[in-house]
């Protein structure tokens, strides 16, 4: 057999352990700015390598998945407190999104579609918003330990939740980029978790996103990257544009289809929305946080140009309702967990 032929050696760069990091192509660095920065974390984290693995996907395809992140009993103590406020959700100051009204308080909706949700349908893809100002297991969701760890180390920062949106059915929402609807005070300061609260079947309308879409040109809405009051560009025009550009990219489309407990979290200019529900029999419960940096998002969403009133929980923030404060943390079935 023939002896391999080499260009040259290299007789005083041996032995060596790994490339000369001066000489590294660019697009090789970020392995190493993330491994320097793991190998620098005091104390040490208990796998670093996995760590370095899931920062290095999240820069490259903008979403890490968290197995198994979510204790069951958590999600089954937020499942009993939503039962709870279901029974009696006139008292509660609730907000809700759906296809046949605007954002509007849960008291409003015709209590035929309120019988639905108790009995698993949901024909108006109707969503709660901020779920965690009334229970202490959703709050302990947002603010789990593995979630606010991750997300601690791709800000580099304690986060900060900035709203809750709880699903009962597939969303079937347009593809969209989180940080043109969600005001972070820092716009590119976003990170969106989604937890699966049961096992999410294929046919059920699940998440779906795009790897590595969060590096593609943004859309312009008529007057910027943002949608407000003037833009003259539409949802769909935006959902257009970010399959078009996706595909120009060669990017293509992944489904999220978790177990129980398993979470995903997402880059605030990731491409992402809900596939069509094929089976209108299935539901497809999840819970969804959106996180902003602590140091620079001090506002909530309900009460703007006021210090938001912040509650500390594993190392992260939240904020106490301003519109139903004395009801904060009304729904106990999660305290002891
Ligand atoms: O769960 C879904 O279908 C979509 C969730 C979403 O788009 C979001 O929370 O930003």
């Amino acid at each position: 057999m023939q002896e391999p032929k080499y260009a040259g050696t290299h007789p005083d760069r041996i032995p060596f352990k790994d490339f000369d990091s001066d000489t590294l192509p660019w697009l090789d660095r970020p392995a190493l700015e993330i491994s320097r920065y793991v190998d620098s974390l005091v104390p040490r984290p208990v796998q670093p390598g996995l760590l370095k693995s899931q920062l290095l996907q999240w820069m490259v395809q903008g979403y890490v998945v968290l197995p198994g992140a979510i204790q069951p009993a958590l999600i089954d103590a937020y499942m009993a407190d939503m039962a709870e406020m279901l029974a009696n959700h006139r008292t509660f100051k609730l907000r809700v999104d759906c296809d046949i009204h605007p954002v509007r308080p849960i008291a409003e909706i015709e209590p035929q579609y309120i019988e639905d949700l108790k009995a698993d349908r949901n024909s108006i893809h109707l969503r709660l918003n901020d779920f965690h100002n009334y229970s202490i297991a959703a709050k302990k969701m947002s603010l789990h330990p593995r979630v606010v760890e991750m997300i601690g180390h791709i800000f580099r920062d304690r986060p900060v939740v900035l709203q809750s949106l709880s699903f009962f059915t597939g969303s079937e929402q347009d593809m969209h980029a989180d940080f043109a609807f969600v005001p972070a005070c820092v716009p590119s300061q976003l990170i969106g978790c989604w937890i699966a609260l049961e096992d999410i079947h294929v046919d059920s309308g699940p998440l779906k996103y795009i790897p590595g879409s969060q590096h593609c040109p943004k859309f312009d809405w008529g007057d910027g990257i943002f949608r407000t009051d003037k833009s003259t560009r539409t949802a769909r025009q935006f959902h257009d544009y970010l399959y078009d550009v996706a595909r120009s990219w060669g990017l293509t489309e992944q489904i999220f289809t978790p177990k129980k407990g398993d979470a995903l979290i997402w880059h605030g200019a990731l491409t992402h929305g809900g596939a069509p529900v094929r089976n209108r029999a299935l539901t497809r419960k999840a819970y969804v946080s959106h996180y902003s940096k602590s140091s620079t998002h001090f506002h909530d969403f309900r009460a703007p140009g006021v210090r938001a009133e912040r509650i500390e929980m594993n190392g992260g923030f939240l904020h106490k309702s301003p519109i139903d404060p004395q009801n904060e943390d009304r729904l106990r079935h999660g305290a002891h967990i």
